[in-house]
């Protein structure tokens, strides 16, 4: 947002997001699955405080839109991410689930339509994972625009302001702000099914629901516009609803963002990063020529060699 653009004021509509992808950033990963969860302010300002050392988690809101689906990624997942997402490309498309194509742009604006504006996207670790990963897959549409209207802010970011703010003299080890860790240190037992988006974006709620009014000032003070948001990894947009693999022609990352650290995020862990293949060859096979040459040779020359000193009178 520039200097001049005018204060968003209060955001009306919190919409928590959660995505679940074929991987981690460098991976260039695709979306799996993708949870939506919007609730009014309202809601928040009349959510009751948790108190106490250990408050359990309060129950969401009851007056709250939900869109929830599975996507089938046009590429494979990463062992590690199929391990705790639970979803494979195989059994996505063996469900028939369809790509993050236009229709599901639409779907997307129906839904968000249906809110009072101005509306701001939640998502936990957002600023690094789900909101450049969200630009990507509409970079590669050619619908780079499609959420400008939106907002957006970071949980991580939120929850640590709110963490400080509430206990300012705690000076013990580093925390960790993994969603997973964050709902454990507030209600004392880890959340249900992580890694479901559905279960993801209940537990993200769980946390700001925890000082529901602080929560509301830290995002109407924080809140940036989602069209500041680069996409995850370069893409040139394809004309078309549904983009086969080739039409999404990802180069290299745009951002260094890789899901946090397991000090940030708990369970998260980078890949070990495929071999690099040049041309489409291992690298390997480029030697093996040479090699094969030079031992012919060696061969030859010794035969050579072995006839000169049989030849009689050498
Ligand atoms: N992810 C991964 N490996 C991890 C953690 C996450 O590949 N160790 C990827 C796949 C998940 C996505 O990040 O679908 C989103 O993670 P989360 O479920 O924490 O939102
Ligand atoms: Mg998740």
């Amino acid at each position: 947002m520039g200097s001049q653009a005018p204060p968003p004021g209060p955001m009306q509509t919190l919409i928590f997001l959660d995505l679940e992808a074929t991987g981690l950033p460098f991976s260039q990963p695709k979306v799996t699955e993708l949870c939506m969860l919007a609730v009014h302010r309202c809601a928040l300002e009349s959510s009751p405080t948790s108190l106490g050392p250990q408050p359990t988690a309060p129950p969401p809101p009851r007056v709250a839109d939900k869109l929830s689906l599975c996507v089938a990624p046009g590429k494979a997942c990463s062992p590690a991410a199929s391990e705790i997402t639970g979803l494979s490309t195989a059994v996505l498309v063996g469900h028939r689930r369809q790509r993050f194509d236009d229709n599901l742009v639409n779907l997307l604006l129906a839904f968000l339509q249906r809110q009072p504006q101005p509306w701001c996207l939640v998502a936990h670790n957002g600023d690094r994972y789900d909101f450049p990963l969200l630009q990507a897959e509409l970079t590669a549409l050619g619908l780079a625009s499609a959420l400008d209207s939106a907002f957006c802010v970071d949980s991580i970011a939120a929850l640590k302001a709110l963490e400080r703010a509430s206990s300012p003299l705690e000076h013990g080890p580093r925390k960790s702000y993994s969603l997973g860790s964050i709902y454990t240190r507030l209600y004392g037992q880890a959340p249900a099914d992580s890694h479901v988006a559905e279960s993801d974006v209940l537990a993200l709620l769980s946390i700001c629901q925890w000082k529901p009014r602080a929560l509301l000032r830290w995002v109407d003070a924080h809140a940036k516009p989602f069209s500041t948001i680069r996409p995850m990894y370069e893409v040139t947009a394809s004309a078309g609803t549904s983009p086969g693999p080739a039409a999404v022609a990802a180069t290299a990352p745009l951002t260094s963002a890789k899901k946090a650290s397991p000090s940030l995020c708990g369970s998260k862990r980078p890949e070990t990063l495929a071999p690099v293949m040049v041309s489409g060859a291992p690298p390997q096979e480029g030697l093996l020529a040479p090699l094969g040459l030079l031992a012919l040779l060696t061969l030859a020359v010794a035969t050579l060699y072995g006839l000169f000193l049989v030849t009689p009178g050498q």
